[in-house]
Parts: structure tokens; C-alpha cells; sequence
């Protein structure tokens, strides 16, 4: 385990990183991004070592996967002793028990006490396009109803179902018909206020469904805290009004947790601070402590709608993933990691409380999912040149964290929940300078 603590021994990116980045140029294509253009030698709790020496504080946990921290020990010595016995046999040609061990748990986990089945796959997208299989083969109905800010992956039917364009869909459709877009309640953005902002929500979801016929529609698919969109938490009451409208058309509830899930919002679904009880729950991301594995958990008579054979995949439930996920799952059962994500939301919350700056519209999340949205002063226009440049001062001074939202005006933050105190105030210490260091100036106009 590296020494869990800042280092800067270079520049960030340093000259064995910058090397490696040119080289790559060479050898990948450009469509393929990067946060931060270092590379990583090793990573283990909350700190990331590039091959430059430095020690990184890591807020971005790969985007919601090592929740558990990198390389923890229990997922580690699972993978090895897995890796020794088998790699892969296809769970579709011959079978294992750690497939099945994972899906008991996940069924246990999910919420509500109906009986349940799982499904493993290996991304949160094809957990997704799954989801959407199930539901139309239950209903027989063809239609998808998606929310504004959405994302739910990058394969043509999950970016049918995502919401923004670039850097996402441009240039890659025509997509899959039928996915049809509701407004999401956002509470900061709500033109009514925050106060309607649910009901009116509802109410257009309604009117959505009148219009395209709610009988034609098989699945709603919510994420009940939003992700890349902009770690948008709902306003209450509109997830527990989502899942009466679906149970009210007979349209199956399908909450994609695949980056909210497993422990990362202080619950181990986000879906239970409202209550809501998914037909069709979607995880991936941190399930497998950093091993690629999706899941789709939901009510046994919708899942025993599909015909044998038409689930499945080569690499679905891998059995070094499921491995893995047996490690996570562990790690969660005490609820101490639970306890902590809360924890580190009450730190995040005091820390950021006691910045001053016109730029921030809103500091919101859940657990270690935890956002600011940055505005120009006076007004709620998006401010994306404020988050760049908070993240681009964070990287430099060796902290990792991502942007994102509609707008890119938003700042997330995704700690592994293994991250000390001490590590946590050090990396909020260096956000916090970065934003009340921001030099953009206000254009003229702007109030
Ligand atoms: N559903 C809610 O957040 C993945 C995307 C990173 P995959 N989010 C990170 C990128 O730019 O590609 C995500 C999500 C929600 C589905 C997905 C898709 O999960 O494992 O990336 O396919």
C-alpha cells in the first residue's frame, strides 16, 4: 500500500508521464479522452503513483469504481486465488459458483423482499441495454422513457437513451427509436422554483406519457442520483412518483445505480434514502472493486420473461470479476464503509461550507457522491471555464478530480470510501484554495 499521503516530486504531469502521453498519440486514436495525462504505476487505498514518483489524492476512484480504495486486500487476494484456479470457462458453456454466489448477494442486497434474479454482464451499459431488454420481453411493449441529464452509457442504445450530445453522440447516430425524454427534477434549475419542482416534473411525465401512449412503453430507467449529468440530486419525492406513475401503466421501474450503487451514496443503493423499491436495478462500476462486472437484479416474474438463451455474453460474470465482487461485497457487510461515506459527506460539507465564492450556485450529493456547480456570479448561466479551472489547479497540486454536468460547470467528487480524514481535509484544503483562487473574471453584464 503506498504511503497514504500528497507528494509532489515533479511537475504534474511529470516528464516520464508527458513522454508516455506523446506516445500514445502515436499509438491511440484521439476520440479517446483523459482527465489528467498521467501515468499510473501503482494506487492502492486513496493515493494514485504515477510513474513520475508523485503521490496523487484520488477524488475520482475511476469514476465511481474502487470505492473499496485501489487494490484492496480483499479483493486482491479473491482475484489471485481465482486467478490460480481459472480465468474463464463462460458461465454460458460451463458453470461456477462465484457467479451465483454474486447474484444471491445482490439479490439479498437489492431492495425489496420479493424474490429476485441476476443477471451479470460486464459494463454498466450492457447492464442497461439489458434492463431494457427484460422489460420489453415482460411487457411486450417496445418504448423507453429516459430523463433530461441522463447518461446511461455509450453503446447505440444507451446513447439513444443519454441525454447529451457532445462529446457523446456527435456524429454516431441514427439511434434506436422510441427512447422518448422526460424533464428531471432539478431542483437549482427547476424554472418553477425547487418548491414545484417535483410535482411539475411529474406532471410532465404524465403528459409525456399521454402523449407517445403509455401503453406502448415498456420501461422508465432513472438514475436516482444523477451522474455524469451533473450529480443532480432529485427534488423529494419525485423518485417515489416516478415508480407510482410506472406501477400505475404497467411500465417496468428500472433505477440505473451503476454509478450511485454499492455503497458509494452511504446506503448501499441511493434508491433506498427515498424508499423506492426498483423492478430492474442496474449496477456495475463498483461491484467489481475495479474488475469490469454489470448487474441487472429485478422481480423474479420479470426476469423469467426472457427465453433461455437470450441473456448472456463471453464475458458476462467473468469469474475473476465475480471474485472480486464477492471481496466488495465483504468489505460492505459491517457497515463501517457505509458509516464512513456519510462521514466523508459531513466533511466535504463543512469544509466547502466555509467557502465564500460568488462562483458556487450549489454544494449537493450524497455520501462520498458529491458535487459543486459553479454559475457566473449573480445568475444561474453555467460557469464550465470556473470548473476547468478548478480541476486543471486541483491536478496540478496533485488532486484528482472530474468534471461534469450538461454544462461541464460542475465539480464532482468520488472519494474511495477507505480515504482517512486526513487525507480528505489535505485534498479539500487544495480544492478549496482552487476555488476561492479563481481568477476568471465576471463578464461585463454579468451581475
Ligand atoms: N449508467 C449512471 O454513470 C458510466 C462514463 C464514463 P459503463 N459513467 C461513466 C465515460 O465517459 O464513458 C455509467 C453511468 C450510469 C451507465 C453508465 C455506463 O457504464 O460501465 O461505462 O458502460
Amino acid at each position: 500500500m503506498p504511503e497514504q499521503r500528497r507528494i509532489l516530486r515533479t511537475e504534474l504531469p511529470g516528464p516520464r508521464s508527458r513522454e508516455r502521453h506523446e506516445r500514445r498519440g502515436e499509438v491511440l486514436p484521439r476520440g479517446l479522452g483523459t482527465t489528467l495525462p498521467v501515468f499510473v504505476e501503482r494506487a492502492g487505498g486513496a493515493i494514485i503513483v504515477d510513474v513520475d514518483g508523485n503521490h496523487l489524492i484520488d477524488l475520482a476512484s475511476g469514476i465511481a469504481v474502487t470505492s473499496v480504495g485501489a487494490s484492496a486486500p480483499a479483493v486482491v487476494s479473491r482475484v489471485r486465488d481465482q486467478a490460480a484456479k481459472f480465468t474463464h470457462t463462460c458461465f454460458l458453456v460451463t458453470e461456477y459458483d462465484g457467479y451465483v454466489e454474486v447474484a444471491a448477494r445482490l439479490n439479498a442486497l437489492a431492495p425489496g423482499d420479493h424474490p429476485k434474479r441476476t443477471a451479470l454482464f460486464s459494463t454498466g451499459a450492457e447492464a442497461v441495454e439489458n434492463a431494457v431488454k427484460i422489460a420489453r420481453a415482460a411487457t411486450g411493449r417496445p418504448g423507453v422513457v429516459v430523463f433530461d441529464h441522463a447518461y446511461h452509457g455509450r453503446s447505440l442504445m444507451t446513447l439513444a437513451m443519454t441525454a447529451k450530445d457532445d462529446p457523446y453522440k456527435t456524429g454516431f447516430g441514427p439511434f434506436p427509436g422510441q427512447v422518448h425524454r422526460a424533464p428531471y427534477a432539478y431542483p437549482l434549475r427547476w424554472p418553477g422554483g425547487a418548491e414545484k419542482c417535483a410535482a411539475e416534473a411529474l406532471a410532465a411525465l404524465e403528459e409525456l406519457l399521454a402523449e407517445v401512449g403509455a401503453d406502448t412503453v415498456a420501461a422508465i430507467v432513472v438514475e436516482p442520483l444523477q451522474g455524469e449529468g451533473g450529480f443532480v440530486v432529485p427534488a423529494p419525492g419525485f423518485l417515489t412518483g416516478v415508480q407510482e406513475v410506472a406501477r400505475r401503466h404497467g411500465i417496468v421501474f428500472v433505477v440505473d445505480e451503476v454509478q450511485s450503487g454499492v455503497g458509494r451514496t452511504g446506503a448501499m443503493f441511493a434508491s433506498e434514502h427515498e424508499g423506492i423499491v426498483p423492478d430492474l436495478l442496474c449496477t456495475a462500476k463498483a461491484l467489481g472493486g475495479g474488475l469490469p462486472l454489470g448487474a441487472v437484479t429485478g422481480r423474479a416474474e420479470l426476469m423469467e420473461a426472457v427465453h433461455p438463451g437470450g441473456l448472456g455474453g463471453t464475458f458476462a460474470g467473468n469469474p475473476l470479476a465475480c471474485a472480486a465482487a464477492l471481496g466488495v461485497l465483504e468489505m460492505f457487510e459491517d457497515g463501517a464503509l457505509l458509516e464512513r461515506a456519510r462521514d466523508i459527506e459531513a466533511e466535504i460539507r463543512e469544509r466547502l461550507s466555509a467557502v465564500q465564492s460568488p462562483w458556487i450556485a450549489e454544494v449537493r450529493g450524497r455520501g462520498a457522491m458529491m458535487a459543486i456547480e459553479f454559475v457566473r456570479p449573480g445568475s444561474l448561466e453555467p460557469a464550465p471555464e470556473v470548473a476547468k479551472a478548478v480541476a486543471a489547479r486541483c491536478h496540478a497540486q496533485g488532486v484528482l478530480t472530474l468534471v461534469c454536468g450538461t454544462y461541464g460547470n460542475v465539480i464532482r467528487l468520488l472519494p474511495p470510501l477507505v480515504i482517512s480524514s486526513e487525507l480528505l481535509s489535505d485534498a479539500l484544503d487544495v480544492l478549496a484554495e482552487a476555488v476561492t483562487g479563481i481568477d476568471v473574471r465576471p463578464e461585463p453584464g454579468a451581475r
